[in-house]
Formats: structure tokens, C-alpha cells, sequence
């Protein structure tokens, strides 16, 4: 297939990034998946295994700096089918998480996405606090999102509904697409919602049918999908590498690995916007300051007591809530500790200059 930079997603806005730094001299390409340092570029000019530049691993101060799947970037292309990447061009959106087991290191799951699938199960992974939090990750991300139930297959078709209804009832403005990987039900209504030149990232547990829907929408076996045992194999994921693809049809998906946790690294408005319901009510609160617990006057804790906020997604914005005030007060105890290593570094290193003369 022929491709043309818009397939994979270009638009005016790159092509600004791209004019505005200075770029005439290099290939355009999007990473499409990466290995440790390798990185596999996709361009007009076909798939390339590139490395990158000494100077951008040099300047790099951490692993958001490091290219990701789904980055534009530029590159040189020598003779020998080999490509270096000089720079990466800004990214319009970024999807990013919290390292499991860390508390703040973040890493990039994959930039300039358009939609995030939030893919769920029917059975045993369905959640809805667990979908609230993947929305406050997209919502600050500036990542749209599209709910997807999988192994429909499974359940009576009146069960669906209610799961659907579910949903719907705690959160407003995500389209939900219920499907079957086993009988492509739901598949037209899915495919319709995939646009051509944008990118859509899989998100979700592992086992809940990523892979396979990436693989029947890409019409051919591209990624491995596979039954988890869940006692003999406790934990281990089928895919374990980002790849991006293009559909002949228009559109562009990443398969990521599943999760096992969602961490909050929320800086910017993300819990605001997926609750916002509580944020509005909250402006009728008594106090300024209302923490939403045990406040006299608190609009928040009266509309649960009513039955006017699902209870639930209130505890669950309380506990989420929490989470991000813990990582921003991690992040600024960093911030404040490289600063302190950093003046170290620059004394010792004026210090040592001094005993040279
Ligand atoms: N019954 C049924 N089984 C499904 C459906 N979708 C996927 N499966 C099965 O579920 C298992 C896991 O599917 P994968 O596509 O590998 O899941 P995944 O989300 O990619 O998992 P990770 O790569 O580990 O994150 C496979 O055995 C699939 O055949 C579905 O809609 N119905
Ligand atoms: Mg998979």
C-alpha cells in the first residue's frame, strides 16, 4: 500500500510544527514501535529501523524525552536503508501513565492520539470507577474517548443494555460501542466511529480483547492474542510491545499492552473534567474549601444523600482526587530535590575548577 504522509495521520497542524522548526532538510515519519533504542519509523518512503541522534539522547532529561509510539519526527535517511531521528516534533496529545511500582516517574504510553478505546470486558473486568479513571487520564491528556465492551458473546442481550445503561448513567458524552470479537457484532457501528487520519490508542486490562479486535479490523493476524491462565500465569500479558498500524479502510490503531493499574499523573484538569457534575455542584458548598466528607452545607455530600450523584462515582473521585493531590505533592518534592542536586553539581564543579588554579 502506497502510503501518504496524511494516512498516517499528518495534518496542518504537524506540517505548522514541522515548518516552524525548520525541518526542509529531513524525511518525516511517525514511530510505529520501538525496542529499547530502536525505533521503526514509518514513511512516504516505506518502514525504517532508525536510531537516534547522539544529540537528542544527550539533551534528553528523561523518558518523556525519548521518542514514543505514535511521535512524529525527523529523520535522515542514508543509503543503506538505515535512519537516524534528529528531533521530535512537539506533540499535540500525549497519553501517559504513572510507573507501576514508582511513585512519580512517568512514562509515555503514546503521543498525538486522537481517541483513546477504553476497552472493557463484559465479564469479570467490567468497572466503571476503573473507566472513570482511564477518562481522567484522556481528559488530561486532551485525548477524546470511545468506551468499548468486548466478548458481548458471553452475556444475554438484555444484560448488555443494562451494563450500557450503566454507564451512561454515570458518565455523559463518551460514546459506548458493545461488540463481540467472536461474531462481529457491533463491528459496524464501531468501524463508523474510526476516522480516517486519526489515530486511536487500545487501552485496557489485559485479556480483554485488544489485540483481536486490532487484528479483525487490520485483516490480518498482525498482533498475537491468546487465552491468560490466570493461575498457572498469574500477571503475564499477551502483548507486551506498542505497535502502531494503518487500516486500509482510514485510521490509524495502537495496540498497547493491558494494564493492571491505572496511576494518576494528573497535573492539569482531567479529574475536573471527568467529574464534572461534582465540580459544579461543589460551587454551591458552604465553604470554599470544602473537602466533600464531612462539611455542614456541602452540596456535594447533600446531592449523594438524594440520590441526585451516584454514590460510587463519588467515592471514586474522592479516592482519585486523593491520588493526584499525592502525586502532585511527589512531583514538586522532586522537582525540589533535583534543583538542590543540581546547585550541588554546580558548586562541586566550580570548586573543582578552583583547586585546578
Ligand atoms: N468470547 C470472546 N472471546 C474473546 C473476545 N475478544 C477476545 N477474546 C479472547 O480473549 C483472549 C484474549 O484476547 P487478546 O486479544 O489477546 O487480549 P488483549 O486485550 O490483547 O490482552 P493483552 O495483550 O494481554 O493486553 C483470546 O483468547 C481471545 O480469543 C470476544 O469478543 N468474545
Ligand atoms: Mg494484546
Amino acid at each position: 500500500m502506497e502510503m501518504k504522509l496524511e494516512d498516517l495521520g499528518y495534518n496542518t497542524t504537524i506540517e505548522k510544527y514541522r515548518v516552524e522548526q525548520n525541518l526542509d532538510n529531513f524525511e518525516i515519519g511517525r514511530v510505529a514501535t520501538q525496542h529499547k533504542q530502536r525505533y521503526s519509523v514509518k514513511t512516504t518512503k516505506g518502514d525504517f529501523e532508525a536510531e537516534i541522534a547522539g544529540n537528542l539522547r544527550y539533551s534528553a532529561q528523561g523518558r518523556e524525552d525519548f521518542p514514543a509510539v505514535g511521535d512524529w519526527v525527523a529523520l535522515t535517511i542514508y543509503d543503506d536503508d538505515s535512519a537516524i531521528i534528529h528531533k521530535i516534533l512537539p506533540r499535540f496529545s500525549k497519553l501517559s501513565r504513572q510507573v507501576a511500582g514508582r511513585s512519580v516517574e512517568i512514562q509515555v504510553i503514546a503521543a498525538n492520539i486522537d481517541y483513546a478505546f477504553l476497552v472493557q470486558s463484559v465479564d469479570r473486568d467490567f468497572n466503571i470507577n476503573r473507566i472513570e479513571r482511564y477518562l481522567t487520564i484522556c481528559h488530561s491528556s486532551k485525548v477524546r474517548s470511545i468506551i468499548v465492551l468486548t466478548k458481548t458473546d458471553l452475556i444475554p442481550e438484555q444484560r448488555i443494555t443494562e451494563l450500557t445503561n450503566s454507564i451512561t448513567q454515570r458518565i455523559n458524552d463518551v460514546p459506548v460501542a458493545a461488540i463481540s470479537n467472536k461474531t462481529h457484532t457491533g463491528y459496524e457501528a464501531l468501524k463508523k466511529m474510526i476516522e480516517r487520519g486519526k489515530t486511536y490508542c487500545m487501552l485496557g486490562s489485559s485479556g480483554v480483547g485488544k489485540s483481536t479486535l486490532l487484528n479483525n479490523l487490520f485483516g490480518k493476524s498482525v498482533m498475537r492474542t491468546d487465552v491468560i491462565s490466570q493461575s498457572s500465569n498469574k500477571g503475564t500479558h499477551v502483548t507486551s510491545h506498542r505497535e502502531l498500524f494503518v487500516l486500509e479502510s482510514g485510521g490509524i490503531l495502537i495496540d498497547n499492552p493491558g494494564m493492571r493499574e491505572v496511576g494518576i499523573t494528573d497535573n492539569s484538569d482531567g479529574l475536573e473534567t471527568t467529574f464534572d457534575d461534582i465540580i459544579n455542584l461543589a460551587q454551591h458548598c458552604k465553604f470554599n474549601d470544602c473537602t466533600h466528607t464531612s462539611e455542614i452545607g456541602c452540596a456535594v455530600l447533600e446531592a449523594v444523600q438524594n440520590g441526585e450523584l451516584d454514590r460510587s462515582s463519588y467515592e471514586n473521585y474522592l479516592k482519585i482526587e486523593k491520588e493526584k493531590a499525592h502525586f502532585e505533592t511527589s512531583a514538586r518534592e522532586r522537582r525540589k530535590r533535583n534543583k538542590k542536586f543540581g546547585k550541588m553539581v554546580k558548586n562541586y564543579k566550580k570548586n573543582s575548577r578552583n583547586d585546578e588554579y
